[in-house]
């Protein structure tokens, strides 16, 4: 039997659903999901091999304007942006219910600007949304979406038909349809992975990236943002997996933040942290958490290859 291999690269504006449809996928919990745009931060890989194919699927921070920002946003665009290159098919994706916005117009320019393999274009979480609104909002998406096919002469023919597909991550049927339609699509050529690693992913990351996770879901507003998480040390000698990392922030006054009154708060990140890492691990885990500071990390280039595994360039 011939190997095919390929990778699909996973893009769209911060909060379109990419990580959540990436784990859906994949069939496994890699990428980090909140409700906060930029929760993912560095690439990851999710391998999905059955038969003789194997699907690398890319998740991506999502493009974001960098102009005024830390270096760490910046890093997470190039992140993005190389993976672009690296793809066999990009999937595009917009939030159906929060409708096509301006930057997608040129994030979407952008991407055909980089490849000239095939682009999805796909409609995200219509379970969200009736009917009628799905209809009106893919319409408009068809709209913007033909916009920039004008701008970009001869790129109709790159986009896979319909345009754009209607997906759910949350529906079982409609990830299977996806998944179905992208293992068709992956070229001849060996295999880059074991079939049974899902991830090239360090477990190290992935621990991180599930802490990670519940810092973007417990605390509020702009702190997450300058929040970075390394994991020091894990040691698997005894019965219950011992983790200690430490959760990084980049002023004084955000640690007593993170840590709350009596501790309640890093308490309550470290609880739910712990519980998703023993689901992912399938191990009972002791989760010990520490709080640093290192001022203004996030435009530190080796601050965030430590914190975030984004190697400076
Ligand atoms: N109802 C519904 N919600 C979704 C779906 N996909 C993602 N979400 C939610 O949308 C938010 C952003 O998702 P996420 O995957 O982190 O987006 P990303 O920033 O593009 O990676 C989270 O709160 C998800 O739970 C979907 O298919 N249906
Ligand atoms: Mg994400």
């Amino acid at each position: 039997m011939s190997q095919r291999c390929g990778y699909v690269a996973f893009h769209g504006r911060p909060n379109a659903g990419k990580s959540t449809l990436f784990n859906a996928l994949v069939g496994s919990k890699l990428a980090s999901v909140s409700n906060k745009p930029q929760t993912t931060r560095n690439r990851l890989l999710g391998n999905y091999t059955v038969d003789d194919v194997q699907m690398l699927i890319l998740d991506t921070p999502g493009m974001h304007n960098a102009s005024g920002k830390s270096k760490l946003n910046m890093s997470m665009n190039s992140v993005a942006w190389n993976t672009v290159n690296d793809a066999d098919v990009v999937c595009y994706l917009v939030d159906a219910a929060a409708g096509w916005h301006s930057d997608d117009t040129k994030y979407l320019a952008g991407v055909l600007g980089r490849t000239d393999k095939p682009v999805i274009l796909m409609a995200t979480k219509i379970d969200a949304l009736k009917q009628d609104i799905i209809e009106r909002n893919v319409a408009k998406i068809q709209q913007e979406w033909e916009a920039v096919v004008r701008q970009i002469p001869g790129s109709e023919s790159r986009f896979l038909k319909p345009v754009p597909n209607e997906v759910s991550a949350k529906r079982p049927e409609s990830v299977t349809e996806l998944r179905t339609r992208l293992l068709a699509m992956m070229p001849a050529g060996p295999w880059l992975y074991p079939a049974d690693d899902l991830s090239d992913m360090p477990q190290r990351t992935l621990f991180a990236e599930l802490i990670r996770e519940q810092l973007f879901r417990q605390l509020n507003q702009e702190l997450p943002y300058s929040c970075g998480v390394k994991v020091d040390g894990v040691d698997e000698s005894k019965k219950i997996l011992h983790i200690q990392a430490t959760i990084v922030v980049s002023k004084e006054s955000h640690k007593g933040i993170v840590i709350g009154q009596g501790g309640s708060s890093l308490k309550s990140i470290g609880t739910a942290a712990r519980l998703e890492i023993e689901r992912q691990s399938g191990q009972k885990v002791f989760l010990e958490l520490h709080v640093a500071v290192e001022l203004d990390w996030t435009n530190n280039p080796k601050a965030i290859a430590t914190y975030e595994g984004i190697e400076p360039k």
